[in-house]
């Protein structure tokens, strides 16, 4: 059974039985017969449109009844909505105590002056603030009776909506209907809607709608011609960040009660903020609607983001708010085509892995190469929206597979920002690229130098100065990238500059010692419980795999592109003697393997280190509980270090070499970041073991699901999520990339009856479907042309497009692939 907080529950309509508590929200029941789920409202005006209701299935949505403040803010994190280019929490309009409300530019940061301090990502004023008032009483959710609140997160049509009764003391019951968008049809488009129904009376209802704050670090200006008051009718506002950058937003609101006319409007500027209101006599059995559309643009697109911001938004307005949802549903609709991601048998794990494709879809922006995925994308500001080796290494790849524009424009930053890591390859002494540890819009390393403990203690962070793997972590996903995709143009013009400059790091980075070996000293490698060590497993066997393909991209040029190669080479300085040198470092990096024990030791030192037994159920902060000091001396490790050499790297070693590090390590990871569970699910996995793989497959999943860390409140954790869908294509169905197509291994756990997702393979589309009794493989060519699938251990065949291969296991064999009916 999982224990996530979010359980199997149809969207039903919001009924109450009778006036209800806030106490007994589950009492809603599914209304016999009815058809659509959630109504379908007509507000006699033509404006609700048929398509205008929440997706039915319960496992396609995200469902929050009731209403329970302490949540509120890891709510407002899973909830948010968001498109790649700009993102908005899932916050309560009205705010209440525990309100967090935030909307974030993607790769719009603003710094601090405060010393030791970084740069954060930008919230910009809250445009979803909206009050309701019935006869002058504010509907609050704290006060008043609560009939029923529900909140879907309409994961398949990227919709968050909520419906809500409230009683008066007097008896007035209103019912407020709304739903909330950030526009996958044009990332500029924010919208939400928000009807007011009264359902026992008539009476005079007012929406008032804040914009603000207007000093929130930044002053916010309101351009003279475009006054509130101007004939526009829209409110046009611009900041200027102090890196550069001009960022403005346009916003209007559009308010009527059926087919009458608009209900009286007024806006004041105040302090903080800018004030609207509408005000009407609702008439009984009708409702007051008023929809937000907000357009944001920014310097970086535009010379002239206010007019940009203003244009689009009339535009907008033009087009009608049911087409601008209408194509931000169908965009949800490709993008859900090119994922489909379907697991029969275990709806939780289904909805789970669908939640995260949610947030990737959501935080990523093909058309913009000048920005990254934060660790908590566009949800949430921990990490102050930095980017750290979470996007190459755990995001990543569910790009590359199911929407390679996406993952090129994130490789395209870090192209971008080749600059800023060759300079700080030269800070610190050495050649080639190192990338900033967490990294902002310009690439310059970000990580702050110092954090103060709980316990008020001023700690060094050494992360920016020594985790040195980023670099091969960014060559790995530009290789990925490359052998998924074949995009050449990528590869000759971007991809290759980078394998070149980080293997010019490593090179540089590894010093030979008299034992003969070369030698990385000093560095953090994933597991961030020990600093400054030498010889970290995972960190020299990424740089040695990093150093190869650094050759191999070199001798690719030369033989395929010899003109642009002779233009590169020039550029970079290149010189002939660079790959011999390369595969010399290579070859003699000490990795820690110890052939007889089949073990990486994961840094010099490491097993001679005290060994702690960790309880089954792992304290969440093994780090406070024993101490910096001691977990220095110790062994327990936070996150997946040599078992993402695993991960990575499966098929350059042998299984048990994988088994025997898997079985050694397992036990000694606390799991104290939540990149580490979706890699252990990952790799258990592979090694068959699907009690364990499911597992750990659960505890990622509930890292938001369940807030099981406690910290959900800062965001979701992006690459948890990553993690989740690459446990389950890269584990349970055990896909590899190879030269000439794809590779299988499947082992689906047992409440997997089956497992169907949706990729791409150098331009082909494929869906493939896993599953049990008996044990099978279809693999669904969809377009372009023929290629080869592989069962690891079992035949090989080519396919065609149109055509469906299935595969069977009997008695641990694999049958021969069978064409059958497409
Ligand atoms: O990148 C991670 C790191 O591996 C562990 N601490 C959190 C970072 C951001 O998610």
């Amino acid at each position: 059974m999982w224990t996530g907080a979010y359980r199997s529950a149809a969207p039903t309509d919001i009924v109450a039985n009778g006036d209800r508590s806030a106490h007994n929200m589950h009492m809603y029941t599914t209304p016999e017969g009815e058809d659509g789920g959630a109504r379908r409202e007509d507000h006699g005006d033509g404006w609700s449109p048929a398509f205008l209701a929440p997706t039915r299935e319960p496992g396609w949505c995200l469902v929050e009844e009731g209403y329970s403040r302490a949540r509120e803010h890891e709510i407002e994190s899973l909830f948010t909505v968001a498109n790649g280019y700009i993102g908005t929490r899932g916050s309560l309009s009205e705010g209440g105590s525990m309100t967090n409300p935030a909307t974030f530019v993607a790769g719009v940061f603003v710094s601090n002056p405060e010393p030791d301090s970084v740069p954060g990502l930008l919230s910009i004023p809250d445009w979803t603030d909206l009050q309701v008032f019935v006869e002058r009483t504010r509907l609050s959710l704290e006060q008043g009776c609560l009939l029923g609140h529900r909140r879907i997160l309409d994961l398949r049509q990227g919709l968050l909506w909520r419906e809500w009764r409230h009683r008066d003391p007097v008896g007035r019951v209103t019912r407020l209907w709304s739903l909330r968008l950030a526009s996958l049809g044009d990332r500029h488009l924010l919208l939400q809607t928000t009807i007011v129904t009264p359902e026992n009376y008539a009476g005079r209802v007012q929406i008032e709608a804040r914009l603000g704050p207007l000093h929130n670090g930044l002053p916010w200006t309101v351009p003279p011609s475009m006054d509130p008051g101007d004939s526009s009718d829209s409110i046009v506002m611009q900041t200027t960040t102090g890196r550069g950058e001009t960022i403005a937003l346009a916003i209007a609101g559009e308010a009527g009660v059926g087919h009458m006319a608009g209900p009286a409007h007024a806006v004041e500027r105040l302090d903080e903020s800018i004030l609207e209101r509408w005000t009407c006599e609702v008439p009984f059995g009708e409702s007051l609607r008023m929809t937000r559309i907000v357009s944001v643009h920014s310097s970086r697109e535009t010379e002239r983001p206010s007019l940009a911001a203003r244009r689009r938004l009339a535009e907008a307005r033009e087009q009608g708010i049911p087409r601008v949802i209408r194509m931000h549903v169908e965009r949800w609709n490709d993008r859900w085509g090119a994922a489909g991601l379907e697991i029969l048998g275990d709806d939780e794990a289904q909805r789970a892995l669908r939640f995260a494709a949610y947030h990737l879809i959501s935080a990523a922006n093909p058309e913009d190469e000048r920005t990254s995925v934060g660790a908590r994308a566009l949800t949430g500001d921990s990490y102050k929206g930095h980017v750290f080796w979470d996007t190459e290494i755990y995001v990543l790849p569910f790009y590359t597979l199911t929407d390679p524009a996406t993952a090129r424009a994130l490789l395209m930053y870090r192209y971008r920002t080749l600059p800023s890591a060759r300079r700080k390859a030269r800070r610190l002494g050495y050649d080639g690229a190192l990338y900033a540890w967490e990294s902002t819009d310009t690439g310059e390393e970000t990580t702050p130098p110092v954090a103060v403990t709980p316990e008020g203690e001023v700690v060094r962070i050494l992360t920016g100065e020594q985790e040195h793997h980023i670099s091969a972590d960014v060559a790995y996903a530009v290789w990925q990238y490359w052998q998924a995709t074949g995009d050449e143009a990528f590869l000759v013009q971007a991809g290759a500059e980078m394998l070149i400059e980080s293997a010019r790091f490593w090179a540089s980075r590894a010093h030979l010692e008299s034992d003969g070996r070369h030698h990385i000293r000093r560095v953090i490698g994933p597991d961030e419980y020990h600093e400054t060590v030498d010889d970290n497993a995972y960190t020299n066997v990424m740089a040695q795999w990093n150093l190869r393909r650094g050759v191999d991209v070199v001798r690719l040029l030369q033989s395929r592109w010899p003109q642009e190669w002779a233009a590169a080479a020039g550029r970079l300085l290149f010189r002939a003697e660079e790959p011999e040198a390369w595969l010399r470092t290579a070859d003699s990096i000490e990795t820690g393997f110890d052939p007889h024990t089949r073990l990486f030791e994961q840094f010099h030192g490491y097993f001679g280190l005290e060994e702690i037994d960790l309880p089954k159920q792992r304290p969440p902060a093994i780090d406070v509980w024993l101490g910096r000091e001691r977990l220095q001396r110790s062994k327990p490790i936070k996150q997946a270090d040599v078992v993402a050499i695993s991960a990575l790297l499966w098929d350059q070693f042998p299984r048990e070499v994988h088994e025997a590090n898997f079985r050694y390590y397992e036990p000694r990871t606390a799991h104290g970041s939540s990149l580490s569970p979706a890699l252990h699910a990952m790799v258990a996995a592979r090694l068959g073991d699907a009690p364990l793989a499911e597992a750990y497959f659960r505890q990622a999943a509930e890292i938001d699901l369940a807030n099981n860390m406690g910290n959900a409140a800062g965001g979701v954790h992006i690459a948890a999520l990553g993690g989740l869908w690459q446990a389950a294509v890269f584990g349970m169905a055990g896909m590899r990339l190879r030269e000439s197509g794809l590779a299988f291994a499947p082992h689906v756990p047992a409440t997997w009856r089956r497992f169907s997702f949706s990729i791409q393979w150098r331009g082909r589309r494929l869906r493939v479907t896993v599953g049990r009794d008996p044990s099978h493989i279809e693999v669904h060519l969809l377009a372009d042309a023929p290629m080869e699938v592989e069962l690891i251990d079992g035949p090989r065949a080519v396919i065609h497009p149109g055509t469906r291969f299935r595969a069977e296991r009997d008695h641990r064999q694999w049958r021969a692939w069978e064409k059958t009916e497409a």
